[in-house]
């Protein structure tokens, strides 16, 4: 048994990599020719591979470290075991020269070739861009196509991915020009030679340019995309989820993801579209981790309902920032929260939603008569606590809409009391207190409950029995406006009101158009549980009791 130190190969001339991932620990088995660790030099990403079989017994690297040809990466305890055939294996790793050949140059009409020869003129030249010098013999795939017809590139911009076993490489564009046919399909394999696309570049140069020009195009001198994610972005075509969802590549278009070949194998492996997965690591590089992490999330939502809808595709994320100025912000624990439960209700609950008017022209006659007497008892009275009392009547007269499913749906359960939900709009995010026993309550017990519960909601005080127990939930837009809007049943509730803005509006009372405050309802419910005969009884008798309340008293 001897120990022995793996040190980084030659990478190309490459000094002061930056270590960005290290894929083994002490103690771990490595075989020859196993990725030890991902460098990423200005150039390229590259995984250095294990000149000797073993066990690590010391990991002398960390991530962020620089590193140069030589310098020790790990130690591995050996027992006789194999070494690579040469002393060190060299990663396949930075981009190479691009081959091009001029397929054809346009001098002028009439022009003599001596002349062309002699006098410099603006041409068009038709360059093909091949695959360059990828150290290896052997086929690699063509993960990416970062270009399209049309499209104008400057030199050094990536023009497609290529993916060996070993590293992930960009092709720059040689010159600055505008792609006028792509020859490949992302998916299929090449190899060093195979022509990509044609590239016309418009140039002041005499016909036997072009092609000194050519050879001497050099990689790009800016850092391929994958080290620099904007880079990558920024001339990209913007992908529409359409674009993205027909995309050859059958897991979505992962250009512009900034990862290793790696994690972007074992992506293919788990069939995720790699542009969903946010990066952790240096630079927003997306690590294993950020994978495993994300089938985990996917794994369970699906488990606990979330997404029983299964199968329903992802929204494809959009790199904002290619558009303009942005500003992302962390969103609250509440509003993902709400979001959950949002799409929960929304993927579960087959909705319908039936509006009406209610008039509450005396109702609100009667509310402005109250304004003095509320101000004597150091409060306001607004519609909210009319509209709650009004529900809990219309609720007791109609029990069906203040049930729940149990059992998978093989149990209505109806419920003997008369707690409603009110959706409160706070800074924090959307909150839903609770308010008991409606139905038993005055317009002014409900009126300072209102306001107590909104306070505190609010100040996000609410402890989480004040949340808890209802059987129908309003959801009341009306101090700050709209005509109208469909709520989302607040599950395992059964309907949930929705109230927009009063407003004077010409009524027809039989001989004449008055003047009427009518105030517009929106009653959604599960159409499981509520049918149209259900939700119409309940909500006709609702207006009737905001349109004349002494019948709340009946
Ligand atoms: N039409 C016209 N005016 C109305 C109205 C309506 N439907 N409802 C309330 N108003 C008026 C009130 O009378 C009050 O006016 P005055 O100050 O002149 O009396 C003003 O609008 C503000 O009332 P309010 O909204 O503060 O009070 P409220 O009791 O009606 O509502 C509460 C309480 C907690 C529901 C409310 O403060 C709130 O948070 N609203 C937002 C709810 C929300 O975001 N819902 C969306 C849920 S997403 O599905």
């Amino acid at each position: 048994m001897t120990n022995k130190t793996i040190t980084v190969p030659d990478i190309g001339g490459a000094e002061g990599a930056e270590v960005v991932e290290v894929l083994v620990a002490v103690g771990d088995r490595v075989e020859l020719e196993q990725s030890l660790i991902v460098l990423e030099s200005d150039k390229a990403s590259m995984e250095i591979p294990a000149s000797q079989a073993g066990e690590v017994v010391e990991v002398r690297v960390a991530v962020g470290d620089q590193l140069s040809e030589g310098d020790a990466v790990v130690v591995v305890k050996t027992a006789g075991e194999a070494e690579a055939p040469q002393a060190q294996p060299t990663p396949q790793t930075t981009v190479a020269t691009p081959q091009q050949e001029p397929v054809a140059d346009t001098p002028a009409a009439g022009q003599s070739a001596a002349s062309a020869r002699s006098e410099p003129a603006l041409t068009s030249t038709v360059m093909l861009v091949s695959v360059p010098d990828i150290g290896t013999d052997g086929d690699v795939d063509l993960v990416e196509i970062a270009v399209e017809p049309g499209q104008r590139v400057e030199e050094g911009d990536s023009l497609v991915v290529l993916e060996s076993d070993k590293a992930s490489m960009e092709v720059p564009s040689p010159a600055a020009g505008t792609v006028i046919k792509l020859l490949v399909e992302s998916g299929i394999a090449v190899r060093e030679g195979v022509a990509l696309l044609e590239l016309e570049v418009a140039q002041s140069v005499s016909p036997t340019e072009p092609e000194a020009k050519a050879s001497n195009a050099s990689v790009s001198s800016t850092p391929p995309a994958a080290a620099v994610p904007e880079k990558t972005t920024a001339p990209a075509p913007a992908k529409t989820p359409m674009e993205v969802a027909t995309s050859p590549n059958a897991i979505g278009d992962a250009s512009g993801v900034y990862a290793g070949p790696a994690v972007r194998k074992l992506a293919r492996e788990f069939g995720v579209p790699l542009a969903q997965v946010k990066g952790s690591g240096p630079r927003g590089r997306v690590l294993k981790e950020d994978l495993h992490a994300f089938v985990k999330n996917a794994l369970s939502q699906s488990s606990d309902g979330a997404t029983s809808a299964a199968g329903i595709p992802a929204i494809p994320e959009v790199d904002f920032a290619k558009f303009g100025a942005v500003d992302p912000q962390p969103r609250s624990r509440l509003d993902k929260l709400t979001a959950d439960n949002m799409s929960r209700a929304w993927l579960n609950v087959p909705h319908v939603t039936q509006f009406d008017d209610a008039d509450i022209t005396d109702l609100e006659s009667f509310r402005a008569s109250l304004k003095a007497e509320a101000e004597r008892r150091g409060t306001k009275i607004t519609p909210m606590p009319f509209l709650l009392k009004a529900c809990a009547v219309a609720l007791n007269a109609n029990p069906k809409l203040k049930s729940s499913l149990a059992d998978g749906g093989e149990t209505l359960v109806y419920k003997h009391y008369c707690h409603i939900g009110m959706a409160v709009d706070t800074p924090n995010g959307l909150v839903v207190p609770v308010i008991r026993d409606v139905d038993q309550k005055s317009i002014w017990e409900l009126s300072e409950e209102v306001i107590a519960l909104a306070g505190l909601a609010r100040d996000k005080k609410l402890k989480p029995d004040q949340m808890q127990g209802g059987v129908f939930s309003i959801s009341s837009l009306g101090g700050i406006g709209g005509r109208g809007f469909t709520p989302i049943v607040n599950a395992p509730e059964v309907a949930i009101l929705g109230v927009s803005k009063a407003s004077t509006q010409p009524v027809w009372d039989g001989g004449q158009f008055v003047p009427r405050t009518m105030l517009p309802l929106s009653l959604s419910y599960d159409h499981r549980v509520i049918n149209g005969g259900d939700a119409g009884r309940f909500l006709t008798q609702l207006v009737e009791l905001l349109s004349d309340i002494r019948r709340m008293m009946m």
